[in-house]
C-alpha cells in the first residue's frame, strides 16, 4: 500500500503554494487552467519521488525488466488517473470544492493526448497500469509526438482533420532526462571489409545524426509505490542553426535542416490496420528502436560491463511489427560495438525479444522496399539479408528442395523486407491477441512457421484497465458494487464474480438500471451540447464506437438502421422499442470508403431527426472526435455494444470489454475476444449472430458469394439499396457505396466483408435485443451477468499471463 496520506488541507496548502510558485497568483484569482496545472504539479511530485524509488530498486535487485516498444501510447488524461491510484482523489476533490472548484471542471482542462490511432495504442497504455499494478518492472518506450491523432470535426457531414496540439496541457506529466540524451545515426554509407587479423571493420560514415532526448511520463499503480515509467523520445537535431546562411538573410535555409530532423516526432501517422510505406515512418520506426536500444545497452553496461549477460535481464517486447528493427539493431550494436560474434549476437537477441500480432489484415502487414531500408539505414540492412540468408538455410533443412516455399518464408524476398518474418525469425515468443486469433495465427497465417515453430507460439488475450473503464469513469457503478463485494476486485478482478450472486436481488437490479439512466442523461446531455439532438431517455443507447474500418463492418448496422427507418416509415404507430444509435470514429485521411460512410452515417442522421413521424423512435447520432476522454462518458451510458465485424478479422477487440464491464450487452459476431466474452457470460446473456470463421472464410474463397442474388431475393435490403442509391434528401449521392456492395470496386469483390449475407441474423438479433429490452428486470440481471463475469478481460490479468508464461518476471497479481 502507498506509504503517504494525502489530507484535503495538506493538499490545499500545497496546491495554493504552487499557485503562488508558479503562477505568482493567489486561489482567489486563479483560473481553471491555473488550477489544473498546479494539481498536476502536485500529483507529479507525488510520482517523481515514487518514480526515483521505484528505479533505485530496479537498479538495486537487477531483476529481469520488460522493456515494451511501441509505436503507439494512447494515455488518456492523467490527472484522475494518477489522483485515483494514489488514493488521493476524495481528498482532492473536497481540496478543491473548498476553493470553489469542482473536480470535474478541472479535469476538462487537461487536454487527451492522442498518441494512438485506436485498440492497439489503448492496449499498450492500459499495460502500463497493469504492469505498474502488478509490480512488473516494466518501460514503455514510445515517440514524442508533436500531433497526436489529428483532431476530428465534422463539417456539413464530412470529416475534417485539424491538426492536435497536446503538449500545452500535457508537458507537465513529462519530465525531460536531457543528459540521456542517445544519437540516432540514418542514412550514410558503410563500407566493411575484413582487417589483417580477418575481422570484420564496419566503417559507417556520412549519415545524418538526430538525437533522442527522452521525456519521462511516470505512470501510477494503484495501491503501490510502484511506477511504470514511459519513456517518449523527441527527435531534435544536433546540428546548431548555420549562422553563415542565417546572417546573409537565408533565414529559411538555415532552419531547414534543423526542421528536418524534427520532423522525425512531428507527427502520427493516423492509419489503423493499414500501412503505408512512406519513408518518414520508417525512420520513426528506427529513431525508436535504436535510441530505446542504446539506452538500455549503455545503461547495461555500466552496470555489468557487458553485455554477455543481457538476455538474462531484459526482455524486448515489440507490439506488433512496428518496432520490428528490434532484431538487427540490436545485432549492430552487439556485433559492431562490442565485438560479438554473430552466432553470440545471435543468441542474445533470439532469447531477447518477444513479439505479439495484432491484425490479420493483409494490408496491416508490414513490408518495407529493400532499396528504402537500404538508404535510410544501411548497415541495418546488410544484416538483415544476414539474418535471411541463414534463415533461408535453415528453413532448406525443414523444406529440402521447396524453393516455393522458402521464398514464401522468406524475409527478403521481391525486394521487401517481410517484418512479421523478421519477428519470428528473431524471436522466442510470438502470441496472438484472442483465444480465436492466435489459433487463427497458427492455422492460416503463420501455418508452416507454427509447423517448425510450434513452442513459440502462445495466445494472451487482451485486458482493460479495469480502474479506469469502471472505478473512475462509472463510479456509482463502482460505489454499488463495492456496497455488495467490498474493494477487492480493484486489485483482484476476478472478485466481481461474486456479484453472479446477486443476480435475483430485485433491489440491486433496480438500482444497476438507475445508475445506467444517470450515465444515459449524462451521454444525453454531451450530445444536447455538441450535436443539438435531443434524444429520447426511454431509448437504447445503441452504440458503435471504434475506428472506421469495412471489416468492422459499420455498414451493416448503417443497413439495418435504413430498413428499421423503413419499417418505421410504412408503419408509425408499430410497437418499437425506440433506439438510439451511436456512433464515433475516425476515418484514415485517405481513406475514401472510410469517409464516404462517415458522411453517410450524418446524412441518415440528418434525414430522420428532420422527420416527425420517426424521430422519436428512431435516432441517430455521429459524435465528433472519438478519444478517450469521450470514450469515459459513453462506455458507462451504453445499453448495447456493437462488435459486429466478419468474423476472422477483428483480432481481439478491447472495446467489447469495456462495454460489457460497464454492463451493456453485446451483440456481436463470433469474432476475436467476443468468442472469450459469450463464453464467460453464457449464450443466453449476449446476442450471437451470423457466420463463424470458417464458414466465412470457406464462402470468401469460393469465390462464389453473390450479394447481386441477395439483393435480388430480399426485399427489405432491395429497399435499403435503392434508397442508398436515390439518396437521403440532402443531395449527396450514395451510389458508389451501394455499387460497392453490389459490383465491388478499389481492386475487390462485391461486398468484401458481407454485410448483406450476415444481415438478416443481425436484423433478427436486434430484434432480440428489442424483445429482451421490453422486460427491464430481464435487462438489468443480464446487465449485471456482464459486469460479473467481465473481471478476465481485465488488463491485470493479462499483464500476470505475459509476466508468467513470456516474460518470465515475477508479479504480484495472484491469479
Ligand atoms: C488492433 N490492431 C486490432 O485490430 C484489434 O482487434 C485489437 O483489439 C487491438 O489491435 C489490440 O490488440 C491494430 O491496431 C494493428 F495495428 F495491428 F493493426
Amino acid at each position: 500500500m502507498p506509504k503517504t496520506q494525502y489530507t484535503k488541507t495538506a493538499l490545499k496548502e500545497a496546491i495554493a503554494g504552487k499557485l503562488q510558485r508558479h503562477f505568482a497568483c493567489e486561489v482567489e484569482d486563479a483560473t481553471k487552467d491555473q488550477v489544473y496545472e498546479a494539481c498536476a504539479l502536485v500529483v507529479r511530485d507525488a510520482l517523481t519521488e515514487h518514480m526515483i524509488e521505484t528505479q533505485n530498486e530496479v537498479e538495486r535487485d537487477g531483476e529481469r525488466q520488460v522493456h515494451y516498444l511501441c509505436m503507439e501510447f494512447l494515455v488518456g488524461r492523467s490527472l484522475r488517473n494518477n489522483a485515483y491510484n494514489l488514493g488521493m482523489l476524495d481528498a482532492l476533490t473536497a481540496a478543491l470544492k473548498d476553493m470553489g472548484f469542482e473536480m470535474a471542471d478541472i479535469f476538462e482542462e487537461e487536454a487527451d493526448p492522442g498518441l494512438g490511432n485506436g485498440g492497439l495504442g489503448r492496449l499498450a497504455a492500459c499495460y502500463m497500469d497493469g504492469m505498474a499494478t502488478d509490480g512488473v518492472r516494466g518501460t514503455g518506450y514510445s515517440i514524442r509526438y508533436e500531433h497526436g491523432i489529428f483532431k476530428q470535426k465534422i463539417v456539413e457531414g464530412q470529416q475534417v482533420e485539424l491538426p492536435d496540439s497536446w503538449l500545452s496541457t500535457g508537458e507537465v506529466w513529462q519530465i525531460p532526462a536531457m543528459d540521456e540524451t542517445r544519437e540516432v545515426k540514418i542514412g550514410g554509407t558503410v563500407d566493411t571489409y575484413f582487417d589483417d587479423n580477418g575481422k570484420l571493420v564496419v566503417n559507417y560514415h556520412d549519415y545524418t545524426p538526430v538525437l533522442a532526448v527522452p521525456y519521462d511520463m511516470p505512470i501510477s499503480g494503484y495501491g503501490t509505490n510502484n511506477i511504470a515509467r514511459l519513456r517518449l523520445w523527441k527527435a531534435q537535431s544536433p546540428i546548431a542553426l548555420d549562422m553563415k546562411l542565417f546572417s546573409s538573410g537565408e533565414y529559411l535555409k538555415a532552419l531547414e535542416k534543423h526542421a528536418l530532423a524534427e520532423t522525425i516526432s512531428m507527427v502520427l501517422y493516423p492509419e489503423d490496420n493499414h500501412r503505408e510505406g512512406q519513408s518518414l515512418r520508417l525512420k520513426q520506426q528506427y529513431f525508436l528502436v535504436s535510441a530505446t536500444l542504446q539506452d538500455i545497452c549503455a545503461k547495461h553496461k555500466a552496470k555489468y560491463g557487458t553485455l554477455e549477460n543481457f538476455a538474462h535481464k531484459h526482455v524486448l517486447h515489440i507490439n506488433d511489427t512496428h518496432p520490428t528493427l528490434v532484431i538487427p539493431e540490436l545485432m549492430r550494436i552487439l556485433m559492431d560495438e562490442n565485438d560479438m560474434s554473430w552466432e553470440q549476437a545471435w543468441n542474445i537477441t533470439s532469447q531477447s525479444v518477444a513479439y505479439t500480432n495484432h491484425t490479420v489484415m493483409p494490408e496491416a502487414l508490414e513490408c518495407w522496399p529493400v532499396s528504402l531500408v537500404q538508404e535510410l539505414m544501411p548497415r541495418v540492412m546488410q544484416i538483415i539479408y544476414e539474418i535471411n540468408e541463414r534463415f533461408c538455410k535453415e528453413l532448406w533443412n525443414y523444406f529440402p528442395n521447396d524453393f516455393q516455399k522458402i521464398s514464401k518464408l522468406a524475409i527478403v524476398a521481391d525486394d521487401t523486407v517481410r517484418m512479421a518474418h523478421l519477428a519470428i525469425a528473431g524471436s522466442f515468443s510470438i502470441n496472438g491477441v484472442s483465444a480465436l486469433h492466435s489459433e487463427i495465427l497458427k492455422e492460416r497465417v503463420f501455418t508452416d512457421f507454427y509447423k517448425i515453430y510450434s513452442s513459440k507460439f502462445c495466445n494472451v488475450t487482451n485486458g482493460i484497465a479495469h480502474r479506469r473503464w469502471l472505478c473512475e469513469a462509472n463510479p456509482e457503478l463502482a460505489e454499488l458494487i463495492e456496497s455488495k463485494i467490498g474493494i477487492g476486485y480493484r486489485t483482484h478482478p476476478s472478485e466481481l464474480q461474486v456479484l453472479n450472486n446477486y443476480a435475483d436481488d430485485k433491489e440491486l437490479l433496480d438500482k444497476l438500471g438507475e445508475i445506467k439512466r444517470h450515465n444515459k442523461q449524462r451521454l444525453a446531455d454531451y450530445i444536447k451540447a455538441h450535436n443539438g439532438i435531443e434524444v429520447n431517455m426511454d431509448s437504447i443507447f445503441d452504440v458503435q464506437v471504434k475506428r472506421l474500418h469495412e471489416y468492422k463492418r459499420q455498414m451493416l448496422n448503417i443497413l439495418h438502421i435504413i430498413s428499421l427507418y423503413h419499417k418505421l416509415k410504412d408503419n408509425p404507430d408499430m410497437d418499437f422499442v425506440p433506439r438510439t444509435f451511436i456512433f464515433g470514429s475516425k476515418a484514415a485521411p485517405g481513406y475514401a470508403v472510410a469517409k464516404k460512410t462517415i458522411q453517410l452515417i450524418n446524412s441518415i442522421s440528418k434525414m430522420i431527426d428532420n422527420d416527425p413521424a420517426v424521430r422519436d423512435k428512431l435516432k441517430v447520432v455521429f459524435l465528433e472526435d472519438y478519444k478517450v476522454s469521450l470514450a469515459e462518458i459513453i462506455m458507462p451510458a451504453a445499453e448495447v455494444s456493437e462488435q459486429i465485424s466478419i468474423a476472422g478479422k477483428e483480432a481481439s477487440g478491447t472495446g467489447n470489454m469495456k462495454f460489457m464491464m460497464n454492463g451493456a450487452l453485446t451483440i456481436g459476431t463470433m469474432d476475436g475476444a467476443n468468442v472469450e466474452i459469450c463464453e464467460a457470460v453464457g449464450k443466453e446473456n449476449i446476442f450471437i449472430f451470423g457466420m463463424e470463421t470458417p464458414e466465412a472464410e470457406a464462402l470468401a474463397a469460393s469465390g462464389s458469394y453473390e450479394p447481386m442474388v441477395i439483393y435480388q431475393n430480399d426485399p427489405v435490403i432491395r429497399r435499403v439499396l435503392d434508397q442508398m442509391i436515390h439518396g437521403f434528401g440532402d443531395g449527396v449521392d450514395y451510389t458508389d457505396i451501394a455499387n460497392l456492395l453490389l459490383h465491388g470496386g478499389n481492386g475487390g469483390p462485391a461486398d468484401r466483408y458481407m454485410s448483406l449475407k450476415d444481415f438478416a441474423s443481425y436484423a433478427a438479433a436486434q430484434e432480440r435485443v428489442s424483445e429482451v429490452y421490453r422486460d427491464q428486470d430481464q435487462w438489468n440481471r443480464m446487465a449485471l451477468i456482464n459486469i460479473a463475469n467481465s473481471g478476465r478481460f481485465a488488463a491485470d490479468r493479462s499483464i500476470a499471463e505475459y509476466a508468467q508464461n513470456i516474460w518470465r518476471v515475477k508479479t504480484n497479481f495472484a491469479f
